[in-house]
């Protein structure tokens, strides 16, 4: 039987990239995310190329009774989630923090912890009344380690890497597994939104080495989610080859 996975923040970078690998392996999707103009079109593409069905919301995590609706109101044959994958999530600025911009902190601290949690009550809900389920969080390198001018980007992982331990005790009674994937560089949309539509300044950050891809958290994340039911991968942390910790990159 086809499993039904929910994806947050799948119009770009690595929650599209994971919707198209979990499609070409027969997921039907939940896909989620501010902009639907991109959602509507990967859904059109998926259901083309894959056979699965797409169920499209418009949705910003932050907003706790949107999520609240979304997940109320979904048909009876959408409520069967297998899978959530908490990705959506953010980075806005690059400061010290005696400098740092107030309203960004809150977009990050909204976005990445408080979005994560309310769309996980919606949907381990629905997990727990159907006795299975598997959430997937995105965490990041940033969740275990601190780097100059990360400051509040750093917490915010750090809240999910907390979470993530949280969640696997307080749903291990409803056989949910819980799996953080802790990804380094990923050269996606990631920088340029932190640098506020700066290109050239997000080019630079993946100047000189051979940044992770989308597709490879993908690849993991399927493989995480793809063992026997037994089975829980607590976490990965993935960095790039030349990346050996936050602030240790093999430039050429
Ligand atoms: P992208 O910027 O390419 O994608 C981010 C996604 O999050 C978009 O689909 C965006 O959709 C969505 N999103 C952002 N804010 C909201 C919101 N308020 N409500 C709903 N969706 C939202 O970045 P990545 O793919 O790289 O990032 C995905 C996750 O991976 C994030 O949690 C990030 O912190 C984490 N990560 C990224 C790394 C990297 O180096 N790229 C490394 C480690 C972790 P939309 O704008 O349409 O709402
Ligand atoms: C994104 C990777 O190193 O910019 O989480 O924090 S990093």
């Amino acid at each position: 039987m086809s499993k039904i996975a929910c994806i947050t923040g799948a119009s770009a970078g690595i929650g599209k990239a994971t919707a198209i690998k979990l499609a070409q392996n027969g997921y039907h999707l939940i896909i989620t995310g501010r902009r639907a103009d991109r959602l509507k079109q990967l859904s059109t593409q998926i259901q083309k190329d894959f056979k699965v069905d797409v169920w499209v919301i418009e949705l910003d995590v932050r907003d706790k009774q949107a999520v609240i609706n979304a997940f109320e109101n979904l048909p009876l044959n959408w409520q069967n989630i297998d899978v959530l994958i908490n990705n959506a999530g953010l980075s806005l600025g690059l400061d010290p923090i005696n400098e740092g911009n107030t309203n960004d902190w809150d977009t990050m601290l909204d976005t990445n912890v408080k979005g994560l949690l309310y769309v996980t009550k919606s949907v381990s809900n629905l997990m727990i009344a159907n006795g299975k389920g598997h959430i997937v969080n995105l965490g990041s390198i940033a969740g275990k380690e601190t780097y100059a001018n990360g400051n509040v980007y750093c917490a915010s992982k750090h809240a999910v890497d907390s979470l993530t331990k949280a969640m696997r005790i307080d749903l291990l009674t409803h056989g949910i597994r819980v799996t953080a994937v802790h990804p380094g560089a990923v050269e996606t949309e990631f920088s340029v939104v932190r640098f506020k539509g700066d290109e050239d300044r997000a080019k630079a950050v993946y100047k000189g080495f051979e940044a992770l891809k989308a597709e490879d958290i993908a690849d993991a994340i399927y493989y995480a989610i793809s063992l026997p039911a037994h089975v829980n991968i607590n976490e990965l942390t993935i960095m790039p080859t030349a990346q050996a910790n936050s602030g240790t990159l093999l430039r050429k």
